[in-house]
């Protein structure tokens, strides 16, 4: 394997090659879904630097499918993705947060045989006061039988994502996407057009610095969930406290954990019993990279990738970062019936997860 400093001038499209060569029996699709990734990157970040100039401010008139307005920005994201991979042959399928139903690929182009589940703009409601937002991809090989891709092939456990990744639109534009072999991180250089490999091989630092979550909902956590935080601010005692981060933008919020260390709360309450954000581009895509990085995600029952998805827009409480941090939850464990729809959910939906998954200590409901 070719070893990377982040002081070599690697291109993505040259890091990509050189990953692809690892298996010799790679066709070179999955490198391709890979680059028009960066190249989706490189659009959307482009529209977003120029969002307040162009007048595409503001939400438009439509909501989404979960019932939130959607920014114009999020539907432009949303169409340069579609129309990158809609025509190029790699793809059976997609799926989108903004969009209700399985996306087909058009008559007249040859199907893939992989599928692609993204959010195209992730924490857009921060659009308008120019905080960071961020665009999630999943990748899964596809499963059925025939070309074209079904619903089975976009409802698969997180664990058999063959690739996943984020792109950040910050301070600088970052891509960061995993295929298994460890988490990768590149800065788009805007003077050439390139992301840049910046941050190989990813380690989240096992010293959690920072606590990300919205307390604005602990009057509506359960009494174990509510503990759990006392313990990660040193509240009650027992350790020292971490410093709390909120952007209330995913992206942003897990990018700085997974430099710095920390851990992402987003936990069910009784109003949003199964939490608010979204198992199939979010959640597992996320905790794809953790887990490559040496940390973890869990939804409170056990591991996020071990969850069997039974809907596209399928929701779920996230437990995301330094694994000493993820694997604490477990200590606190949630009774039996948080809130309706809860205990059904995860009798049904476990994948028969492995004996190892890391916090799987909390009680099976
Ligand atoms: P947004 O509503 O702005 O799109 O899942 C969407 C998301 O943002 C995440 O990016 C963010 O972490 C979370 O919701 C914030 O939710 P709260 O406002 O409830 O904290």
């Amino acid at each position: 394997m070719v070893k990377h400093t982040a002081t070599s001038v690697v291109t993505i499209e040259r890091f990509i090659i050189e990953q692809e060569r690892m298996f010799p029996d790679a066709t070179g699709e999955l490198s391709g879904i890979l680059y028009d990734m960066a190249l989706v990157g490189k659009m959307i970040a482009n529209k977003v630097r120029s969002a307040g100039l162009a007048d595409i401010l503001g939400a438009t008139s439509d909501t989404n499918v979960q019932g939130e307005v959607q920014q114009k920005l999020d539907v432009i994201a949303n169409e340069i993705v579609v129309k990158a991979f809609d025509h190029g042959g790699r793809l059976c399928a997609m799926a989108s947060e903004e969009e209700e139903d399985i996306i087909h690929i058009p008559e007249g182009f040859r199907p893939g045989k992989y599928v692609l589940l993204f959010d195209p703009l992730d924490g857009s409601s921060n659009i308008d006061v120019n905080v960071p937002v961020g665009t999630i991809f999943s990748v899964f090989r596809k499963i059925t039988r025939g070309s074209h891709g079904e619903m089975e092939d976009l409802l698969q456990p997180g664990r058999r994502q063959v690739a996943a990744g984020y792109i950040l639109y910050g301070s600088s534009t970052m891509m960061v996407y995993t295929t298994g072999q460890g988490a990768h991180g590149f800065t788009l250089d805007p003077s050439i057009g390139e992301f840049l490999l910046s941050h190989p091989n990813i380690r989240i630092p096992a010293n959690a610095r920072y606590l990300s979550v919205n307390d604005a909902y602990e009057q509506d956590w359960p009494e174990p969930t509510r503990a759990l935080m006392r313990r990660y601010r040193g509240l009650d005692g027992e350790r020292k406290a971490l410093n709390v981060r909120y952007v209330g933008s995913l992206v942003a919020d897990f990018h700085r954990n997974l430099l710095g260390g920390g851990v992402f709360c987003y936990p069910a309450n009784t109003k949003s019993p199964n939490g608010k954000l979204r198992l199939l581009y979010e959640a597992n895509p996320l905790a794809f990279i953790a887990e490559q990085a040496g940390g973890a995600a869990c939804d409170g029952y056990g591991s996020i990738l071990d969850v069997q998805p039974t809907e596209l827009h399928q929701r779920t409480p996230l437990y995301l970062g330094s694994k000493d941090e993820v694997e604490l939850v477990s200590q606190f464990p949630l009774p039996k019936f948080v809130a309706p729809g809860i205990q059904e959910r995860r009798g049904a939906s476990r994948a028969g997860a492995p004996a190892s998954t890391p916090v799987s200590a909390a009680p099976a409901v």
